[in-house]
């Protein structure tokens, strides 16, 4: 069974992402190591700036090695792949104003990914709201977070297309996270097409209440960097909040 299906059987998910840019080798195995206990899914690799491939292959292999958790890539470009990673999600940014970050850099990471041997993950990659340095690294012209059925769009555009994830993100440290009424219409769009991508949803989700709420209204996965980074105490509480749903069925 693949990675993806064999997650997918314990939804909810919480996912915590380490950026390679911004975290040492060491600390990033602290990281993982302290979301693991707490109960997450999966490690996220990945980030948009000061990604160094050397570094990238340290960290993966280092985690891989120590804690008993899926790796799956989060690259923001062609540095950030490592063999020692077990998956990718293969991002088309679908809000992206270059054509490179739509299927650009996807022909030059190709044959590199068959290469590595990881599993690929087509992934709708949408970006709204805030944004942050995602989004401007990205090109990405963002959807107004206050148009729920803008995101839904987006969303079910990516399923149609083929998608196997669809990722709503609102740039790592928003103020605010995606709207829950987007991730609602886009969950319902999603199911009534008879899709089943998994709903990833990131972004300035920084409580449990709010990882909770994004769950409630359909996520089958949120992510969070910036409170893995900064309070391990905080991500506890929200791992085991998300762990505690179930994702409601809208069918
Ligand atoms: C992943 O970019 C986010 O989708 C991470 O965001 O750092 O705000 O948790 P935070």
């Amino acid at each position: 069974m693949s990675l993806l299906e064999n997650l997918k059987r314990s939804k909810p998910l919480h996912f915590t992402l380490i950026d390679p840019g911004k975290t040492s080798v060491d600390q990033s195995v602290k990281i993982a190591q302290a979301a693991y206990t707490a109960g997450t899914d999966a490690i996220l690799l990945g980030g948009s700036t000061d990604i160094d491939p050397v570094k990238l292959d340290k960290i993966a292999s280092k985690i891989r090695d120590h804690i008993k958790l899926p790796i799956i890539l989060f690259p923001g470009n062609i540095n950030g792949l490592t063999k020692y990673a077990h998956a990718v999600l293969y991002l088309t940014l679908m809000n992206s104003l270059d054509p490179y970050y739509i299927t650009g850099v996807h022909v030059q990471a190709a044959p590199i990914l068959l290469r590595m041997n990881l599993e690929v993950i087509p992934t709708s990659y949408i970006i709204i709201g805030y944004g942050g340095t995602v989004a401007h690294v990205g090109k990405a012209l963002t959807v107004p977070n206050e148009k729920p059925e803008l995101i839904a769009s987006y969303a079910l555009a990516g399923g149609y297309m083929g998608a196997k994830a669809i990722y709503l993100e609102a740039g790592s440290g928003a103020p605010q996270p995606v709207n829950p009424e987007g991730v609602k219409m886009a969950k319902l769009l999603v199911t009534k097409a008879g899709l089943d991508a998994l709903l990833i949803v990131g972004g300035g989700i920084r409580d449990s209440h709010t990882a909770s709420m994004l769950v409630k209204s359909g996520a089958d996965a949120v992510v969070t960097g910036t409170l893995a980074e900064k309070d391990p105490g905080k991500l506890k509480e929200v791992i085991e909040a998300v762990k505690r749903l179930k994702v409601p069925s809208l069918r």
